[in-house]
Protein backbone atom coordinates (compact mmCIF):
# COMPACT_ATOMS: atom_id res chain seq x y z
CA UNK A 1 0.00 0.00 0.00
CA UNK A 2 1.32 3.62 -0.51
CA UNK A 3 2.45 5.48 2.30
CA UNK A 4 1.66 9.21 2.55
CA UNK A 5 4.01 11.08 4.50
CA UNK A 6 2.61 14.17 6.36
CA UNK A 7 3.93 17.02 8.91
CA UNK A 8 2.34 17.01 12.15
CA UNK A 9 1.29 20.73 12.99
CA UNK A 10 2.57 22.85 15.82
CA UNK A 11 6.60 22.17 14.93
CA UNK A 12 9.62 24.82 15.94
CA UNK A 13 11.87 25.19 12.96
CA UNK A 14 15.63 25.76 14.85
CA UNK A 15 16.63 27.33 11.63
CA UNK A 16 13.71 30.24 12.23
CA UNK A 17 14.17 30.85 15.89
CA UNK A 18 12.61 29.15 18.75
CA UNK A 19 9.31 30.95 19.62
CA UNK A 20 7.35 30.23 16.37
CA UNK A 21 5.45 27.44 15.80
CA UNK A 22 4.53 26.44 12.59
CA UNK A 23 2.01 24.11 10.45
CA UNK A 24 3.01 22.83 7.28
CA UNK A 25 0.73 24.33 4.31
CA UNK A 26 1.75 21.76 1.69
CA UNK A 27 0.85 18.93 4.07
CA UNK A 28 -2.22 20.80 5.06
CA UNK A 29 -3.51 21.13 1.39
CA UNK A 30 -3.15 17.41 1.16
CA UNK A 31 -4.98 16.94 4.19
CA UNK A 32 -7.80 19.29 3.17
CA UNK A 33 -8.29 16.67 -0.12
CA UNK A 34 -8.10 13.95 2.02
CA UNK A 35 -10.93 15.54 3.78
CA UNK A 36 -13.04 15.96 0.65
CA UNK A 37 -12.46 12.19 -0.20
CA UNK A 38 -11.88 10.48 3.18
CA UNK A 39 -11.82 6.82 1.03
CA UNK A 40 -8.42 7.78 0.78
CA UNK A 41 -7.50 7.19 4.38
CA UNK A 42 -8.76 3.19 3.57
CA UNK A 43 -6.58 3.25 0.17
CA UNK A 44 -3.24 4.96 1.28
CA UNK A 45 -1.44 4.81 4.99
CA UNK A 46 -1.20 8.29 5.89
CA UNK A 47 1.64 8.95 8.27
CA UNK A 48 1.80 11.93 10.20
CA UNK A 49 5.61 12.71 11.48
CA UNK A 50 7.76 15.00 13.14
CA UNK A 51 9.39 18.34 11.50
CA UNK A 52 12.46 17.73 13.07
CA UNK A 53 15.30 15.87 10.56
CA UNK A 54 16.16 13.40 9.89
CA UNK A 55 12.41 12.63 9.50
CA UNK A 56 12.18 8.58 11.10
CA UNK A 57 10.47 6.45 8.76
CA UNK A 58 10.00 8.25 5.47
CA UNK A 59 14.28 8.56 5.43
CA UNK A 60 14.48 4.67 5.55
CA UNK A 61 12.20 4.80 2.12
CA UNK A 62 13.51 7.68 0.42
CA UNK A 63 17.03 9.27 1.61
CA UNK A 64 18.31 11.46 3.20
CA UNK A 65 18.11 14.10 0.60
CA UNK A 66 14.17 13.26 -0.18
CA UNK A 67 12.66 13.41 2.88
CA UNK A 68 10.66 16.82 2.14
CA UNK A 69 7.14 16.05 3.08
CA UNK A 70 4.32 15.71 1.89
CA UNK A 71 5.72 12.75 0.64
CA UNK A 72 3.96 9.93 -1.37
CA UNK A 73 6.17 6.48 -1.06
CA UNK A 74 5.13 3.46 -3.44
CA UNK A 75 6.57 0.36 -3.17
CA UNK A 76 7.95 -0.89 -6.36
CA UNK A 77 6.29 -4.28 -5.61
CA UNK A 78 2.94 -2.38 -5.91
CA UNK A 79 2.85 -0.89 -9.44
CA UNK A 80 1.44 -2.15 -11.72
CA UNK A 81 1.39 -1.85 -15.42
CA UNK A 82 -1.33 0.56 -15.83
CA UNK A 83 0.35 3.03 -13.58
CA UNK A 84 2.21 5.76 -14.79
CA UNK A 85 4.60 6.54 -12.45
CA UNK A 86 6.68 8.66 -15.12
CA UNK A 87 6.95 11.80 -12.73
CA UNK A 88 8.03 9.74 -9.62
CA UNK A 89 11.70 9.66 -8.75
CA UNK A 90 13.07 6.05 -7.38
CA UNK A 91 14.89 5.22 -4.15
CA UNK A 92 15.55 1.67 -3.96
CA UNK A 93 12.84 -0.56 -3.68
CA UNK A 94 10.01 2.54 -3.93
CA UNK A 95 9.06 5.60 -5.49
CA UNK A 96 8.45 8.43 -4.25
CA UNK A 97 7.13 12.08 -5.26
CA UNK A 98 7.21 15.25 -2.57
CA UNK A 99 5.24 17.98 -4.59
CA UNK A 100 1.71 18.99 -3.53
CA UNK A 101 0.95 19.10 -7.65
CA UNK A 102 2.30 15.44 -8.60
CA UNK A 103 0.58 13.71 -5.16
CA UNK A 104 -2.65 15.47 -6.41
CA UNK A 105 -2.18 14.25 -10.00
CA UNK A 106 -1.77 10.44 -8.77
CA UNK A 107 -4.47 11.05 -6.09
CA UNK A 108 -6.46 11.63 -9.53
CA UNK A 109 -5.48 9.24 -11.66
CA UNK A 110 -4.87 6.43 -9.58
CA UNK A 111 -7.53 6.96 -7.46
CA UNK A 112 -10.03 8.41 -9.26
CA UNK A 113 -10.91 11.89 -7.47
CA UNK A 114 -11.49 14.84 -8.94
CA UNK A 115 -8.75 17.00 -10.27
CA UNK A 116 -7.74 20.50 -8.69
CA UNK A 117 -9.14 23.06 -11.23
N1 LIG B 1 8.13 20.82 -2.99
C1 LIG B 1 7.07 20.84 -2.06
C2 LIG B 1 7.40 21.78 -0.92
C3 LIG B 1 7.06 21.19 0.36
C4 LIG B 1 7.89 21.77 1.48
O1 LIG B 1 8.70 22.71 1.27
N2 LIG B 1 7.72 21.20 2.65
C5 LIG B 1 8.56 21.58 3.76
C6 LIG B 1 7.79 21.59 5.06
S1 LIG B 1 6.52 22.83 5.06
C7 LIG B 1 9.65 20.56 3.86
O2 LIG B 1 9.43 19.38 4.10
N3 LIG B 1 10.85 21.04 3.53
C8 LIG B 1 12.00 20.17 3.43
C9 LIG B 1 12.59 19.87 4.75
O3 LIG B 1 12.18 20.46 5.76
O4 LIG B 1 13.45 18.97 4.78
C10 LIG B 1 5.79 21.25 -2.75
O5 LIG B 1 5.82 22.08 -3.62
O6 LIG B 1 4.75 20.70 -2.42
Amino acid sequence: MAKLFLLKPGFTDKALGEDTLYYCPYSAQILGVLNYYPRLYDELEVIFIDFERPRKGLVELVGEANQGCPNLVIPKEDVTTDDDLSYFDSYDGNYFVNSVELIARYLSEKHTIGAPH
